[in-house]
């Protein structure tokens, strides 16, 4: 692996830097004149700053700029193109919220998600963003791995499954409201993992990205990030989290089965049935018009942690 020294100028260090520069100089109006600055510094004021260990980025990935990460989303509760989330999602009343976790654990619990915020260390963790769309991005997540959560409530031997439960409230969520505008969709979203999954190191509850708390349309205030999954199973603005004893049905396989499996590891070599799977377009820091291509990897490049989950697994069948 690539180690890190003091003459590696990270794509990180430049965007902390270059901020840093800006807010000296009092010219944050002046930000827009930076490409892939502009969006951010107009939206992030809504956000708070989070207290968390920082990453070293290891893999020296080079980040998606903050304002695509908050600007093109999937959130299909506020609609289906890209840009509809931003727009749409301040709607989304995200304090005081509460998180119950519940099914088989020995100590059900409900927690206010602010208080477990200061409760839990905080870390950030720069990840690969794989949507099933042939779209990634890289993203500076900040949160606490789920393990730690599931921990609190004591999973008894009868939980081999883990279901996570997004918002259910249409006044808010235009989407849940109007079949068409939610694209069809079956309400509350609805995901789930196995247990071992779902104790996995890399299995995060994020709570932040990009310094700050998360922006509604990313799925404040708390939302799964699984990095060697598509993006669809990375359930966002989450009050529900069962552990159970059978496989839960989820929303994108309730809608397409043939299309979307439970599973839904990254993996290059089996295509969804409509397109490709062995490359992606990356949304980096060029214009729609520049976006570069590259191979996608095994398991979106977490293979060496989270191949051996599968060893005994038919991944064409268990897709
Ligand atoms: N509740 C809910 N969670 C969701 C979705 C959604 O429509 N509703 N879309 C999923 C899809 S398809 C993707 S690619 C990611 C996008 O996350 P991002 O907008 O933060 O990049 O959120 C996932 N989580
Ligand atoms: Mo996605």
């Amino acid at each position: 692996m690539h180690k890190l020294n003091e003459n590696d100028v990270t794509p990180e260090h430049i965007f902390f830097e270059r901020r840093k520069i800006i807010q000296s100089m009092g010219l944050m109006g002046a930000a827009s004149l930076l490409p892939g600055f502009a969006l951010a510094t107009e939206k992030q004021d809504s956000r708070q700053a989070l207290d968390f260990v920082k990453d070293h980025n290891p893999q020296s990935l080079l980040l998606t700029p903050e304002n695509k990460v908050i600007g093109y989303n999937n959130f299909y509760e506020f609609g289906v193109d890209k840009a509809s989330p931003a727009k749409y999602a301040s709607a989304l009343k995200t304090e005081p919220w509460t998180l119950r976790v519940e099914g088989e654990v020995e100590k059900p619990m409900t927690f206010d998600v602010h208080q477990l915020m200061q409760q839990l260390p905080l870390e950030e963790r720069i990840y690969r963003f794989r949507c099933v769309e042939a779209w990634s991005m890289v993203i500076p997540w900040i949160g606490f791995e789920l393990n730690k959560l599931l921990a609190l409530v004591q999973p008894t031997n009868q939980a081999n499954y883990v279901e996570f439960e997004t918002l259910y409230d249409p006044d808010s969520m235009p989407g849940q409201k109007n079949h068409f505008f939610g694209g069809g969709l079956i309400y509350p979203y609805v995901e789930g993992l196995t247990m071992a999954e779902a104790m996995h190191p890399l299995t995060l509850l994020s709570v932040g990205l990009y310094g700050k708390t998360l922006a509604p349309q990313n799925g404040a205030p708390i939302r799964l990030v699984v990095p060697w999954k598509y993006g669809f199973k990375n359930i966002k603005s989450i009050v529900k989290i069962t552990l159970k004893s059978a496989q839960p049905m989820t929303t994108w396989h309730q809608a397409a089965p043939q299309e979307y499996g439970f599973y839904a590891n990254v993996n290059p070599e089996v295509d969804h049935p409509r397109w490709s799977q062995a490359s992606e377009r990356v949304i980096g820091s060029g214009g729609l018009l520049s976006v570069k291509r590259q191979p996608t990897l095994m398991f979106n490049g977490y293979a060496e942690q989270v191949a051996h989950l599968y060893q005994d697994l038919d991944l064409r069948t268990y897709f």
